[in-house]
């Protein structure tokens, strides 16, 4: 299935798909517009090989970044009228562009499907418990092919296997890099790193 085939209306928004495209590359420098079509891109693929919606995991990838480029004074506001927690507030804007970015796919294009809010929620840090989408995106967003960086390239052949091998790799991976440049980490990103080695140590 090719991109331009999707249709949303009536099942997830009303909003068409050229219509999401115009708002969200609104938001963002071109830069990253295109990397958001690349997650789009890898998410479908992903969709398709391990038989999650295609319409729901295509409109996580669009909304996905929504609002990574959106001041922090504003994220913060958000985070706390919306009774998230407050705690994101002091780690910046990559902590909170997920939750604040779920919050505009619900407020402005009127998704309602948990879903595809949790999946762009969850987005950067992962979850305890993720869906079939929140797996599709937090991996594509890894995987997209413009990504370069050390380990990529196992992270995309993990996966050709599993999705939950190379949700594994990314949350361990993360943390290493989020270690060596000496970067604070967000609780949040602790507990879903404790749940996923709990559950692999569980099953060796
Ligand atoms: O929005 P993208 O750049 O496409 O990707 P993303 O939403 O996965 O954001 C990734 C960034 O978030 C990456 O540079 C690592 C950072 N990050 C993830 N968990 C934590 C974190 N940064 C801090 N300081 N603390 C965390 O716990
Ligand atoms: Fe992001
Ligand atoms: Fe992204």
């Amino acid at each position: 299935m090719t991109n331009t085939e999707l249709a949303y209306t009536g099942i997830y928004t009303d909003w068409t798909r050229e219509a999401i495209l115009a708002e969200v590359e609104k938001q963002m420098k071109p830069s990253r517009f295109q990397h958001v079509l690349r997650v789009e891109a890898s998410s479908i693929q992903l969709a398709e090989k391990y038989g999650a919606s295609v319409e729901a995991c295509s409109l996580a990838a669009l909304l996905h970044d929504y609002a990574k480029e959106h001041a922090a004074e504003s994220m913060k506001e958000i985070v706390l009228s919306e009774g998230m927690d407050s705690e994101m507030t002091g780690y910046g804007s990559e902590i909170m562009h997920g939750p604040v970015g779920a919050y505009y796919a619900e407020t402005v294009f009127g998704i309602k499907d948990e879903a595809i809010l949790d999946a762009i929620r969850q987005h950067t840090i992962g979850g305890e418990m993720m869906t079939l989408i929140g797996k599709v995106l937090f991996i594509a967003d890894y995987i997209e092919s413009g990504r370069a960086f050390k380990g990529v390239d196992e992270a995309r052949r993990l996966a050709e296997d599993s999705l939950d091998e190379a949700a594994y790799f990314k949350i361990e991976k993360t943390i290493i890099h989020l270690v060596k440049k000496e970067l604070p980490i967000y609780p949040g990103t602790i507990y879903v790193y404790n749940s996923w080695i709990q559950r692999k140590v569980g099953k060796s």
